[in-house]
């Protein structure tokens, strides 16, 4: 785990005391609501809430609370206030920027116990929830209803959706349905001071003053906790397909990207980019079998939803004919059924978690411009090469430098998988990736936040001006600065 030398405990915050503790008892009242530290017969290890789903970053909370109403948010919130007592919001901490863990001994505040559906309303596909549910159990539900919820992503078994909104989570189907920004329509939240702001509408406009909503998607819980949300769900589609491509070149990989958008229009869902040696590692840490033989450089995994299954297959078969005779593809896959339609998504989905097989991984989510999306990751893999860093055997620190991603979106996911984490490999690659990053005009953190991995390099991606306006908003929706301090901002 890493330690962060340069960052100082804020002298300003409080210790936590026996007293704080049997006052939270009070408010929350059942024993599993909160997990005491101190204690030696406390309910439950404390160990998960302080470590990262990476175990890159390692808190020392003594204590974890898990109200089960907004109410029970707001006295929690109240008190930490007035005591200064320093929080963090924790969903089902798998955020992938260190953003849901303490960094010293803030209390975290779980939301697991808000796990309730509040409403769903057929007509307008209107969903509102807890923050506290997860994302597949939100899926699960409205599959029933034959919607779909808008986000889909590989943690969708642990996340919560008030966890996805604070991190404004793009996924794997962003380039159909868009961002949580968008389809986020209210939110219920608690500011620090306790204070419940209820803004829970249904409503898809609303052009009435500042939408303050937004701050709180992607605020990555520094100016209150999200307690419940409400979010525009669409029908879900009857007619699903999903296919897995070889290809020889990114050259060839942005042509088909340009045919797949043209031939599939409307019905293309998700357009995900993996190179060859991120599932080539995918397969030595999983034995899995990749459903296509031989090897190439890059693969395409494409989804495509819609209302009508003979429509849709002609639409692919006409992409697939295209493709093949233009030799823009050299070899693919169309899955027959839902087994195959899983185990075609596990190529994609299964990356980032078998990537950890070898020890650890240095992640970069970062935005490009399509065109040289891919240039990065050549020019890091150089880097290493060129620092005699990466190799087979178990004398180098990194495994290979691999990149895979949502190309639909113009994200790139490029990681290091390495044996052990080494200042070595870290000085070659910070800030250099950032400044790569600035240099051909992308976003340093396109999706995952800047939580306190990426929190040092705002800088180059946003103005002077801009990180000023962000800090006058922190203070003033948390002038005190309790809401998980030493983050973000
Ligand atoms: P946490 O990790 O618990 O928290 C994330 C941040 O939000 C923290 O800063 C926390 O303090 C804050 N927070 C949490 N809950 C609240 C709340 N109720 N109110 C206020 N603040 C809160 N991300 C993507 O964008 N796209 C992907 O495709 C993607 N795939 C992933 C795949 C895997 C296998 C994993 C492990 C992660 C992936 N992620 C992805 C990272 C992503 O950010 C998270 O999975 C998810 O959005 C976080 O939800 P969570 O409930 O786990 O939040
Ligand atoms: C994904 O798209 C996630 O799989 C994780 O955003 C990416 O681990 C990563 O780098
Ligand atoms: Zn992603």
């Amino acid at each position: 785990s890493e330690s962060y030398p340069e960052i100082k405990r804020d002298s300003r915050f409080s210790n936590l005391t026996k007293e704080h503790v049997e006052h939270f008892q009070s408010i929350l009242g059942s024993e599993s609501a909160v997990i005491d530290g101190f204690s030696k017969d406390a309910s439950e290890d404390i160990e998960p809430y302080n470590s990262d789903w990476m175990r890159k970053y390692r808190g020392h909370a003594k204590l974890v609370l898990k109200p089960k109403t907004t109410e029970e948010v707001s006295k929690i919130l109240k008190y930490c206030n007035d005591n200064m007592l320093a929080v963090v919001p924790q969903g089902g901490n798998t955020g992938l920027v260190g953003g849901s863990v303490p960094v010293f001994d803030e209390i975290v505040i779980n939301l697991q116990r808000m796990n309730e559906i509040r409403s769903f309303d057929e007509v307008s596909g209107v969903l509102v929830a807890d923050a506290g549910v997860i994302l597949e159990v939100a899926d699960n539900f409205l599959a029933e209803k034959n919607h779909i919820f808008p986000l889909d992503l590989g943690a969708k078994g642990s996340c919560q959706i008030g966890g996805n909104v604070a991190a404004n989570a793009g996924g794997l189907r962003l380039l159909r349905y868009g961002s949580l920004h968008g389809n986020v329509l209210g939110i219920e939240a608690v500011l620090p001071d306790g204070t419940i702001v209820d803004d829970l509408s249904k409503l898809r406009k609303n052009n009435t003053g500042y939408d303050l909503k937004q701050l709180f998607i992607g605020g990555e819980g520094t100016i209150g906790i999200i307690t419940g949300i409400s979010i525009l769900t669409p029908q879900r589609s009857p007619a699903v397909n999903v296919a897995y491509f070889g290809l020889e070149s990114y050259e060839q990989v942005q042509k088909f990207f340009s045919e797949a958008k043209s031939k599939l229009s409307e019905i293309l869902s998700a357009f995900e980019l993996m190179d060859g040696r991120s599932q080539k590692l995918l397969v030595k840490a999983s034995n899995k079998k990749l459903p296509l033989g031989g090897e190439h450089p890059f693969y395409c995994l494409i989804e495509t939803s819609g209302s009508n299954t003979d429509h849709d297959n002609e639409k692919l078969q006409s992409l697939l004919e295209d493709v093949m005779e233009n030799e823009i593809v050299s070899d693919g896959v169309l899955a027959q059924d839902q087994t195959q339609i899983q185990e075609l998504w596990s190529c994609r989905e299964g990356v980032p978690e078998h990537l950890g097989h070898w020890g650890g991984v240095y992640k970069y989510d970062v935005s490009i411009p399509i065109a040289s999306m891919y240039d990065l990751v050549n020019d890091v893999r150089d880097r290493m090469t060129k620092a005699g860093l990466v190799g087979d055997d178990d004398s180098y620190p990194v495994v290979d430098v691999v990149g895979y991603g949502h190309m639909g979106d113009s994200n790139l996911h490029l990681n290091v998988p390495v044996r052990s984490y080494d200042k070595r490999v870290e000085k070659e690659l910070e800030p250099y990736v950032y400044e790569w990053v600035q240099k051909h005009n992308g976003s340093i953190s396109a999706e995952h936040g800047l939580g306190i991995a990426k929190k040092p390099y705002i800088g180059y991606s946003r103005s002077e001006t801009m990180v000023k306006l962000m800090k006058q908003i922190k203070e003033l929706y948390d002038p005190k600065g309790i809401m998980n301090p030493y983050k973000y901002i």
